[in-house]
């Protein structure tokens, strides 16, 4: 903010995100906790200020007459304060979280869309940093600008076919013998390069190219077991926020009848956190997926502190233990109890236990012993690109 005059500030809040998915799992909680936010809000502004809502969870302000940075942040302090308290409803807390990113509008007041477009940006910049607030600087612009180059690389990949699967078996613990394989995505760009998942699924899914190239995964993998013998299936990952939102149960059913492939050979690997989000919502969602037949899997089981509350009710087929419990087991007592006591959960559950990141035989027979279902890892096979993985196993 620059100069004597006084500006004129345009601010998204928005109500957080782990708002409306975490805790507020029905409908009536979702509606008491977004009219705590429009109240506090007006708390909040000032008689000159405008306001309006843009949708249930964010809306838009005009502060007039800020002189200066301090002043702003002063206001963003406010608001801060203003949304520390939990609500109190039926005596139960309610916690409520805002986000919001502020821009200055031009002097002449008219680019209104700019200032949007930056406050927005500000705001984005401020939930990937979990801070309350952000204020549009150039240098948001450049980080999201990255962001947005990836997305639109992402995008125009999946066009062209750089997007493939890989498959890592899963065998049999006492036999060995392969019993299916986890899809794991790679990126094949035109100047050869190899790029994983951990380069760009977190960007995907900050953003809609997750939905196409989730539902990519699903296809191509049905696909693939058209291919395979009857008795292997195959484990596709999605991210929970997409089971959240989209047609998935569709596309999959879509995808099992264009290929004639039996329900229960399709395997989809959620994590732990959907235990943690939007429970409502997600247990319908499994199980409208379970009744279509394919088996939901756990996977990264043990990092996500989920509530064995929820456990109790999850509509799932299977627990992949955490690599990095099976890596340290050996070593580790306190890693080896938790493998024991997962496996052992499960089981009580009638749920079946995979292990991930089995790297040596010692490992790998250690989990048998354990009465450990299914393993995966460096011993038996990296992820293979599909013809190297049909010419190993001799598909
Ligand atoms: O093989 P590995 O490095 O490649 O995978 C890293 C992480 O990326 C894993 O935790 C895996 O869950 C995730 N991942 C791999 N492929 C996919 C995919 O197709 N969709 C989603 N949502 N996640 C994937
Ligand atoms: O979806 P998930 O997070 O479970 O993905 C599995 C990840 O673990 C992938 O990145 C895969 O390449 C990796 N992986 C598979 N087997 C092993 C293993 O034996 N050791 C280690 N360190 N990583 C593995
Ligand atoms: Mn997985």
């Amino acid at each position: 903010m620059n100069g004597s005059s006084n500006h004129s500030v345009l601010g998204l809040v928005e109500l957080s995100d782990s708002q409306t998915s975490a805790g507020y799992h029905s409908c009536n909680s979702l509606r008491v906790i977004r009219d705590v936010f429009e109240d506090r809000l007006k708390g909040w502004v000032r008689a000159k200020d405008q306001w309006r809502l843009l949708n249930n969870n964010r809306v838009c302000v005009i502060l007039k007459d800020i002189g200066s940075q301090g002043e702003l942040e002063l206001a963003a302090a406010k608001l801060g304060r203003i949304f520390e308290e939990p609500h109190f409803h039926m005596g139960r807390a309610m916690p409520i979280a805002v986000t919001a990113g502020f821009a200055e509008i031009s002097s002449s007041g008219r680019d209104m869309k700019l200032a949007m477009q930056q406050a927005g940006l500000a705001l984005n910049q401020a939930k990937k940093s979990r801070r309350l607030f952000d204020v549009y600087s150039d240098q948001c612009n450049s980080n999201n600008s990255d962001e947005r180059e990836l997305v639109s690389r992402l995008e125009a990949a999946l066009e062209v076919g750089e997007l493939q699967l890989y498959y890592q078996p899963k065998v049999h613990a006492a036999f060995h013998t392969l019993i299916g394989a986890e899809a794991l995505m790679r990126w094949h760009t035109s100047g050869g390069q190899v790029i994983t998942p951990d380069r760009f699924i977190e960007v995907a899914e900050r953003n809609e190219v997750i939905k196409p190239m989730t539902r990519w995964a699903i296809k191509s993998a049905v696909g693939r077991l058209a291919r395979w013998p009857e008795e292997l299936s195959i484990a596709v990952n999605v991210s929970p926020k997409l089971l959240l939102e989209d047609d998935i149960p569709a596309v999959v059913r879509d995808a099992l009848e264009i290929y004639g492939v039996r329900a229960q050979r399709l395997n989809l690997e959620v994590t732990e956190s959907i235990m943690m989000d939007n429970q409502e919502v997600m247990l319908e969602q499994l199980a409208r997926l379970r009744e279509i037949g394919v088996k939901i899997s756990i996977d990264d089981f043990g990092t996500g502190f989920s509530s064995l509350a929820y456990f109790r009710d999850l509509p799932v087929d299977e627990i992949k233990i955490d690599k990095s419990f099976v890596l340290r087991m050996l070593e580790s007592e306190k890693d080896m109890a938790i493998v024991k006591a997962v496996i052992d959960l499960a089981h009580n559950f009638s749920m079946k236990v995979v292990a991930e990141g089995v790297e040596t035989k010692e490992i790998a027979e250690h989990l048998a012993d354990l009465r450990c279902d299914v393993l995966q890892g460096y011993f038996f096979d990296k992820p293979l690109p599909a013809e190297q993985f049909v010419q190993h196993y001799r598909l």
